[in-house]
């Protein structure tokens, strides 16, 4: 029982179901569609598999609007076909997570139709105010100043019920009233009965969103530099939260291995409150998306930058605790377009190689790049409520359209002719089916790393920073007993030569054993002196 758990065995891989494979020609993808890619899924190496959103929504925001939470939305399929899938990853060895949205539901749900109409329990299921005021065209003015995360006031007034209603997301995402006990008894419900279906667990949507400050008449305070930037003190990482989490934590441990994944963009001392402490653990770990937003760009990609973002999150880590490392999800740009192609494979190995587990959002084992989307083939409501000329540095549709499966019809996405976002027109040159057949390619380093980390060294041992500086980045994985490993890369945008002894708790030794020497080469070779040749990263055993 005391061996390590499946998610600290290996990577979590983010399956975004609309756009992984298509079963039915539907051009959305499905639940069949990842069955029949569960190959795939199985050849990556990977222990987990989440999905993205499949239950009945009226897809706004596709699917993170949930209209009933124990259903699986036509689109995606039936629940036999989600059995179907759980079987079959199973079978495959792999582990399946469900996403959890309990924040908000769809307005489109019984129970948000039932409280607008004030029926019975249902009446404080949602988080409904009386207006502040009315103005001069007796036109209600909303409570307090709380604004969306997709922008715009909050509140949303509801004529049938002569109150406003609060909504974090889009007005279609009413937030759930979590000091309500119906509520939080539904929500348990929920998850009891995913669980009793076999899912392995849950990553949990917008999760510090939970619960609002209980009174509603408070504005939230200005930035003192920027009058249109609210500080969410009263709308984000409420003490109740962590409460309701725990609670959520101590259902799933009645389960056997049950792994509970967060999703909190916040503050670092914030995100880490997640993980709980050695005596009340909450979380088995919140998202970690500081790599993410710290290399959020080229110019930002430096040795520095690396070094600092993730010794933040194990310097901020509470004892005890497992690290992850995020490089890409389903509203964030890919890691390729973001910080380029040649950058693919040395973060794949950074993120692969480190303790902890490392989270692969679809489509990046391959280094799939941001798919350019007209206004007019926009779906994103995020984009959409930007407009023509901006819905660009918003939209999160260029990082989820179909995943590129082969050179032939529609990338191997769907039979049909039509997806619901454009296929990338690079699809010939990148797509799984040519990765596969090539000696060298994303794919295979990705596999190829995925497979060295199966040493006693990664799953054990610790990490230091030997050296990291403008251009390089490095570090050591060492282990009592076993080959150390230190692993080189090359951040500049230039090849060049670097020394290899790098600091003094590393010793090359003189048969050092090359175990990888480029992105595109996976031979193993000796390194010739004390020097290497650098185009992109390198990885090294030697004696610890
Ligand atoms: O995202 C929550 C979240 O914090 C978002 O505001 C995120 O920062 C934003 O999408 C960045 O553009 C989750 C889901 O991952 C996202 O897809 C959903 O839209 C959102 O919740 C609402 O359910």
């Amino acid at each position: 029982a005391d061996g390590p758990k499946f998610w600290e065995q290996g990577g979590v891989y983010q399956v975004y179901p609309r756009s992984f494979g298509d079963s039915d020609g539907d051009g959305t993808g499905d639940l069949m569609g990842v069955v029949a890619h569960s190959d795939h899924l199985k050849d990556l190496g990977v222990v987990t598999v989440w999905l993205s959103p499949i239950f009945k929504s009226p897809m706004k925001d596709f699917g993170y609007d949930i209209s009933n939470y124990m259903a699986i939305d036509p689109i995606f399929g039936t629940m036999d076909d989600f059995e179907r899938l759980v079987a079959s990853l199973h079978r495959n060895g792999l582990k399946v997570v469900l996403d959890f949205v309990p924040n908000h539901s769809s307005n489109l749900h019984e129970w948000f139709t039932k409280s607008e109409a004030r029926e019975g329990n249902y009446t404080d299921y949602y988080v409904w105010a009386e207006a502040k005021d009315y103005d001069k065209n007796n036109t209600p003015i909303p409570p307090n100043n709380w604004m969306s995360e997709f922008g715009g006031s909050a509140w949303e007034w509801s004529g049938i019920r002569g109150q406003f209603y609060y909504h974090q997301f889009l007005a279609e995402q009413p937030d759930l009233n979590y000091r309500n006990e119906h509520v939080k008894e539904e929500m348990k419900n929920v998850l009891r009965f995913w669980l009793d279906k076999g899912v392995d667990g849950f990553r949990v949507d917008a999760v510090k969103y939970l619960v609002e400050a209980q009174d509603l008449n408070l504005d939230e305070p200005t930035d003192s530099d920027n009058p249109e930037l609210l500080h969410h003190i009263f709308t984000t990482n409420q003490p109740e939260t962590f409460q309701i989490l725990r609670e959520w934590r101590e259902l799933v441990d009645k389960y056997h291995e049950k792994v509970l994944m967060v999703e909190v963009y916040s503050e670092v001392e914030d995100v880490m409150k997640y993980y709980g402490n050695q005596s009340v653990p909450l979380a088995h770990f919140p998202f970690n998306f500081f790599m993410l937003e710290a290399l959020n760009n080229r110019s930002t990609l430096n040795g520095y930058a690396l070094k600092d973002t993730i010794s933040l999150w194990l310097d901020y880590m509470p004892e005890g605790k497992w690290p992850n490392w995020v490089l890409g999800n389903h509203d964030n740009g890919r890691v390729a377009s973001r910080l380029g192609k040649d950058m693919v494979d040395a973060l794949n190995m950074v993120v692969l190689l480190l303790p902890g587990t490392p989270v692969t959002y679809n489509g990046e084992e391959i280094g799939m790049e941001n798919t350019f989307i007209s206004w007019e083939d926009t779906r994103d409501p995020e984009g959409c409520r930007w407009g023509p000329d901006h819905y660009q540095e918003h939209s999160r549709d260029p990082e989820r359209t179909p995943m590129q499966w082969n050179d032939g019809h529609m990338a191997g996405f769907t039979n049909g002719n039509n997806t619901w976002l454009p296929i990338n027109a690079n699809y010939q040159e990148i797509n799984v089916a040519a990765q596969k057949n090539a000696t060298h390619s994303h794919l295979k380093f990705y596999q190829h790393v995925t497979e060295i980390r199966q040493e006693e060294t990664f799953k054990k041992g610790k990490v230091t920073f030997p050296t990291y500086d403008d251009s390089t980045f490095s570090f050591i994985r060492s282990l009592e007993g076993h080959p150390s490993y230190l692993a080189v890369v090359n951040v500049a945008t230039v090849n060049r030569t670097v020394n290899l002894h790098l600091g003094a708790n590393f010793q090359l030794p003189d048969k050092a054993e090359m175990v990888i020497h480029s992105s595109t080469s996976v031979a193993k070779e000796t390194p010739s002196g004390s020097t290497v040749f650098l185009d992109s990263l390198t990885l090294v055993a030697g004696e610890g």
